[in-house]
């Protein structure tokens, strides 16, 4: 194995299609764009440019990939040229090139082999690529998303904001033996789909470089006051009147931490949003493509009379919303996690996303009025990060009936009525209600099924570690760097196995490619459970997990992660990673291999 050099095949750049058959392809090229991005610190534009993805409805400045849509059984094609500037020797040398990419499928169902969802290829400047991606008949409706996950290149890249989403529609019924899509119950009274918004979390940490070719007004480390610790926000990065923002480097420099950055949203940061309509209930597809800061989210209304937030600049926008971001937080109602639909509709005040996640939600506004989208609303003492306004929502129309989460419950079992009408589909029908009716159990809406004891046929183990010297700092996987030549996993096709998961040094989050998994245990040192809200080791960072399916799972340093999952259907290879970028780029990654046993037993009986 090892990275290879992509080939080429013919192709046109141009515009998204979708045939007949409904198979979707897009062309991309790689390229440098300029643009601008608000710098809530000056309440100005900061010029900016960035490699980026641009084609589809992507024009150069969007700093965000266009939302693919596909439904299941269809194929998507997605076309790549790469159109960067080949890198200099020196570059190479210094590792502050990053034009080489590839594209990753984060959470598709997929072959990781050939041109399918294979990130072991590299493209570099001057070359295409095509990938496509067959969707099966029975892949899961969800949200996902799409990026570059080139090693080495994948910080740069992804935190330039190379992402979008990737959505697999659904209209697919339930049965007594084959689960169905959860979209068919989120409709209204006259069988349209909730309102629904897209929203890619970014961390685009971009700085302006100074004659020495060092970021502008970034704090060197002795610089930092003391009793403040060195990874919270002291000063924000800076740009002079003429000098364009850019991201070069992927050393400790550029740590998104320190630059003072916000996270943004779809390309841009705090971005005007398309006004709610009070009391109607909105499908939120969140996804954190960010590189490092989680995003804990939470809703609450905006205080009247408050000034807009594009007139408090970044310094004061703390205070701005401790004093007017008032009330309770509003309630969610979570439906599914990395695009895998939950065994129930899950009541929350916080949507809570790390480097990889993404979050499914009902939202609803319960009245007229401004509502704030608070971002770190619960922080950790011992590591906060800063309060931060992610947008402001304004809702339009008038108050809506108090009790949300029974007009929700009534609203989903009206649309499964109206969907499952059909005398012959009494059966399921009645189940799909009578789970509604208790606890808003969505069992018919699970497509995985769950992995049990028995079936488990072997056990691995991935500890994760950062070894600090003085002068550099190492990323490692069961106690060593990343080896594209090492094949560290071989997984055979068709069983069942239990991963066993920690972090000794900080926190990362772990995603695991091709097939997702189902989280058997989070516990601390001592074993207790922190998933459980009884438990006195709770940690409402993992609330709501146990039992359920992800691709990606957080490990706060200590804690003992075990999940199940199946190596199903694929055979190839790809990897396990942290997906903060910066960590997989420098080593914290294995490679995995699929194996079918019958096939290499076959081939020896021949030998
Ligand atoms: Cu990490």
């Amino acid at each position: 194995m090892g990275l290879t050099t992509a080939i080429l095949p013919a192709l046109m750049a141009g515009a998204a299609t979708t045939s007949s058959a409904g198979d979707v392809s897009y062309s991309f090229e790689i390229a440098r764009a300029k643009g601008a991005l608000y710098n809530p610190w000056t309440g100005a534009d900061d010029p900016v440019e960035l490699r980026s993805f641009v084609g589809g409805d992507a024009k150069p400045g969007d700093f965000v990939a266009p939302t693919i849509r596909i439904a299941p059984g269809r194929t998507l094609t997605i076309d790549l040229d790469n159109r960067l500037e080949a890198c200099t020797p020196e570059q190479i040398e210094k590792h502050t090139c990053a034009n080489d990419t590839n594209l990753h499928t984060h959470g598709l169902w997929v072959s990781p082999s050939g041109n399918s969802d294979n990130v072991l290829i590299s493209i570099p400047p001057g070359e295409r690529f095509r990938y496509q991606y067959r969707i099966s008949s029975d892949h899961p409706a969800g949200t996902f998303w799409y990026h570059p996950h080139r090693h080495g290149s994948g910080f740069v890249q992804v935190g330039s904001g190379m992402a979008g989403a990737l959505i697999v529609t659904g209209n697919r019924k339930p049965t007594s033996t084959t689960p169905g899509d959860v979209d068919i119950l989120l409709k209204d009274e006259r069988g349209r789909p909730f309102p629904e918004r897209v929203m890619l979390f970014q961390q685009i940490q971009y700085g302006c470089l100074d004659d020495k070719g060092k970021i502008e007004g970034r704090m060197q480390k002795e610089q930092v006051a003391p009793g403040i610790k060195e990874d919270v926000y002291v000063r924000p990065w800076t740009c002079a009147p003429g000098r364009v923002g850019r991201i070069e480097g992927d050393d400790h420099d550029w740590d998104w931490t320190f630059s003072g950055r916000f996270t943004g949203i779809n390309g841009k940061v705090q971005p005007r949003l398309q006004p709610a309509r009070a009391g109607r209930f909105e499908r939120w597809r969140l996804i954190h493509g960010g590189t490092r800061e989680p995003v804990k989210m939470q809703l609450r209304a905006l205080a009247a009379g408050a000034p807009d937030l594009h007139m408090v600049k970044g310094a004061d926008q703390e205070k701005w919303i401790a004093n007017h971001c008032v009330g309770e937080p509003l309630p969610m109602w979570q439906l599914a996690m990395d695009g895998l639909t939950r065994s129930s509709v899950r009541r929350t005040d916080t949507a809570v996303l790390f480097p990889g996640d993404r979050v499914d939600l009902l939202a609803r506004f319960p009245a007229a009025g401004r509502y704030c989208l608070v971002q770190n609303a619960t922080r950790a003492a011992a590591n906060p990060q800063p309060l931060r306004a992610l947008t402001v929502i304004e809702a339009t129309g008038s108050a809506a009936d108090t009790d949300a989460e029974g007009q929700l419950r009534s609203a989903l079992v009206g649309a499964a009525e109206r969907a499952l009408s059909a005398k012959s589909e009494a059966p399921i029908r009645e189940k799909v209600i009578a789970d509604l009716r208790d606890g808003m159990k969505l069992a018919s809406f699970v497509w995985h099924k769950p992995i049990a004891e028995e079936e488990v046929a072997g056990y691995r183990e991935a500890v994760l570690n950062i070894l600090e010297t003085p002068k550099q700092a190492f990323f490692h996987i069961n106690g060593r760097p990343y080896d594209h030549r090492r094949m560290d996993h071989l997984l055979p096709l068709g069983s069942a196995e239990e991963w066993r998961v920690m972090s000794l040094l900080g926190v990362h989050p772990l995603h695991m490619h091709v097939n997702p998994f189902q989280i058997v245990s989070i516990r601390n040192g001592r074993g207790d459970d922190v998933t459980d809200p009884k438990s006195p080791a709770f940690d409402p960072d993992y609330a709501g997990l146990k039992n359920e399916w992800k691709d990606t799972i957080l490990l706060k340093q200590d804690l003992r992660v075990a999940f199940r999952t199946r190596y199903e259907r694929f055979t190839g290879d790809f990897v396990t990673h942290c997906h903060i970028m910066f960590h997989g780029d420098h080593g914290m990654m294995l490679n995995l291999r699929i194996f079918d046993p019958r096939a290499a037993a076959t081939a020896h009986t021949a030998h």
